[in-house]
């Protein structure tokens, strides 16, 4: 057996002990990394000739939390807390030099530290809760002592990261450094005449009824997570107790929280997302370089697509089929940043940049300059057919075309191109600048490196790339199919459209199916079971769904559908409950009360199954994929970590 080399070294810069933790690929504080860590503190305490200790990372970033891979197994001493309470009690003084994402148990290291001083890119935060646990080694404690309560309530408790500047306002770092982060922070530490601890400042006096107020905003917001309130309400505690109860109680939480559902479904989902990127035949594939991402068709799709290519720094083409249709589409754009601005989540100069990356015209020919085209045309395959066939005469011979078809069959819009290897499906979802999940669809002939590309730039855009085959609604439209004949057969049962939506929605669903079906409009579905009619796939006899559109009820844009709509409210409506009652007694079905837990088990089921005949089908690479589509997709709560995952729990 030979010994690996070791992942935590230290070395001299004058007095200064340099402690380099380098364990690829994010530095996790592993048991090596923690031992190795506690090992080198108690060597430079020893040596009479360090005067002061820099904690630094190699590779890509400082250490990006505690290792989730160790979570299912009783932590192995030392744990994470005794790292950070031997950093903060050395008698030497100890500098963090960040850079890349110090998120949790990493962002908990450098807390503990005497002072810290981040590469200009850094990041950092406490993501903790999005792995339905809260910080454990002192991230509820220490942050706020640095940066005050609300804004480590806020920090904790929705896991987003801050960037150096942020961080440097907030007083969680004492200092961005240039170009050499490790020499300044070897010079900062060598400046420090004594440990400045974190864990002996007092928290800053805040207004508690304030945050009260937020706490219970966090709580009532969680939807069924526990992980945001607990570290809310440790965060708030950091200032009625002393350090050391603090971090008792924190640790407690973790301890109990690591071993929930909720905890093990959002692992579920972490690694997941890690192995949605792994695709076959994929591997050492070189993605094609895009820069100019070409839209075709600026509805509500083609310009969520165009603004979140913007977003991302790509130079957009969007061409709509004459001038007037162009100049909606230049106002839509316009108005999606508009309201960004409005809203608060973008500064005014970084909408006109934005907008700014956008052309928009009604000349195909402009997408001779494009990498790649992303059609979002209406969803017919004439229409499909015809842009392609175009389009295939117009861009580069190395340029992607990309469909963003629904229901269509991608592998037949790809037939009537020269080159059927430069196609695949980029199936986005509604609003596209916000949604996360694209199905990259697998057309039969596609090229190795354009499936590359596809995900690759799925990514760039900020997207959860999954893989899907070719089939009639890919993953998430065939699931969803299920997902709502099980709903429509509970109606018939003797289940109400506002009991099902209930259920589902306290289960932790955003919508239950019938508000999303009123929201998305009940045309695309009637489309479908005509189709499947005229396949001879479905009975000719009307639904109730068919019924409702026969008398104009066409969902939420139409006043009413499943529900009436007073002012954006939704109301049970008489017409709809008799049309149902009708429906069980046409069949001859003696309706009975069905019960919540029936309803949830019925339609997470009627997913499963679906997702497991796709799986079997070879359409979804994985079961767990299915869960990523579900979540990122059609709104399942990521705690309960996917249909899949609930019903394999669940046994
Ligand atoms: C915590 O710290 C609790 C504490 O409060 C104390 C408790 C006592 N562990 O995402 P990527 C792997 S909770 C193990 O593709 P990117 C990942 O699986 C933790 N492995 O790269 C993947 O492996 P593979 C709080 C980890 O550049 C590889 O690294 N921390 C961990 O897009 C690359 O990952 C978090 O929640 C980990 N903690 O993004 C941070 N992190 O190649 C979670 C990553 O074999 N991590 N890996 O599939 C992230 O947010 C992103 O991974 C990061 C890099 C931003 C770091």
């Amino acid at each position: 057996m030979t010994d690996a080399a070791p992942v935590v070294t230290t070395r001299r810069d004058g007095a200064v002990a340099v402690v380099t933790i380098d364990s690829p690929p994010v530095n996790a504080a592993s048991h090596a990394v923690r031992a190795g860590l506690v090992a080198a503190i108690a060597g430079a305490n020893a040596d009479p000739d360090v005067r002061a200790v820099v904690i630094a990372c190699a590779g890509r970033s400082f250490v990006a939390g505690a290792d989730v891979r160790e979570f299912g197994r009783p932590p192995e001493p030392p744990r994470l807390t005794d790292v950070c309470d031997a950093i903060e009690a050395s008698a030497k003084p100890v500098v963090a030099a960040l850079h890349g994402t110090a998120l949790g148990g990493g962002l908990e290291i450098a807390l503990a530290c005497h002072a810290r001083i981040a590469a200009p890119g850094a990041r950092m935060g406490l993501p903790e809760v999005k792995l339905g646990i809260v910080p454990g080694a002192g991230g509820t404690q220490r942050l706020p002592r640095l940066v005050g309560v609300p804004r480590a309530i806020e920090m904790a408790t929705s896991g987003r990261p801050v960037d150096a500047a942020d961080a440097l306002a907030s007083g969680l770092v004492d200092r961005i450094a240039g170009p050499d982060l490790l020499t300044e922070a070897v010079a900062l530490a060598a400046d420090l005449d004594a440990p400045r601890r974190t864990g002996d400042r007092p928290v800053p006096a805040f207004d508690r009824a304030a945050v009260e107020a937020v706490v219970a905003k966090v709580e009532a917001r969680a939807r069924g997570r526990i992980a945001p309130g607990e570290a809310a309400r440790l965060v708030l505690a950091s200032a009625d107790l002393p350090l050391r109860d603090g971090l008792a109680r924190e640790w407690e939480t973790v301890a109990r929280l690591k071993e929930t559902d909720q905890a093990r479904a959002l692992r579920h989902v972490f690694f997941a997302e890690r192995e949605a990127a792994r695709v076959p035949g994929l591997d050492g594939v070189a993605p094609r370089a895009v820069t100019t991402v070409g839209v075709a068709g600026c509805g509500l799709m083609g310009s969520g697509i165009a603004a979140a290519a913007a977003d991302a720094g790509c130079a957009v083409i969007v061409v709509e089929r004459d001038e007037p249709a162009a100049a909606a589409g230049r106002d839509r754009l316009a108005a999606l940043y508009d309201r960004r601005v409005a809203t608060g989540r973008l500064a005014a100069a970084e909408r006109d940049a934005r907008l700014g990356r956008i052309a928009v015209s009604a000349d195909r020919a402009a997408f001779a300059a494009a990498d790649l085209v992303v059609e979002a045309v209406f969803d017919d395959l004439d229409v499909k057919r015809e842009l392609f066939a175009a389009l295939s005469a117009i861009v580069r011979p190395d340029a992607i075309l990309a469909t963003n078809t629904s229901y269509l069959d991608p592998d037949a819009i790809a037939a009537v191109v020269a080159d059927p290897g430069r196609v695949v499906g980029l199936h986005f979802f509604s609003p596209a600048d916000v949604m996360r999940l694209v199905e990259v669809v697998r057309t039969g002939a596609v090229a190795p490196d354009v499936l590359a590309t596809a995900i690759a730039v799925a990514k760039r855009l900020g997207k959860l790339p999954v893989v899907t085959g070719v089939c009639e609604g890919f993953v998430g439209n065939r699931v969803f199919s299920a997902y709502r004949d099980e709903a429509e057969r509970l109606l018939l049962d003797g289940a109400y459209p506002e009991t099902i939506d209930a259920a589902m929605e306290a289960h932790g669903l955003a919508m239950g199916p019938f508000a999303v079906f009123d929201l998305a409009g009940l045309e695309i579905a009637r489309a479908r079971r005509e189709r499947l009619r005229a396949a001879g796939r479905l009975s000719p006899a009307p639904t109730i769904a068919d019924r409702l559109c026969e008398r104009g009820r066409l969902g939420r844009r139409a006043g009413r559908g499943w529900y009436a709509y007073d002012g954006g409210e939704r109301r049970v409506d008489p017409e709809v409950t008799a049309l149902v009652e009708a429906a069980s007694a046409e069949a001859g079905v003696a309706r009975r009360v069905v019960a919540a837990d029936e309803i949830v088990r019925r339609l997470v089921g009627a997913m499963a199954r679906e997702g497991r005949a796709l799986v079997d089908e070879g359409i979804a690479q994985r079961a767990s994929d299915v869960d990523l589509v579900m979540i990122a997709g059609y709104g399942y709560p990521d705690w309960r970590g996917g249909p899949m995952f609930e019903t394999a729990a669940a046994g």
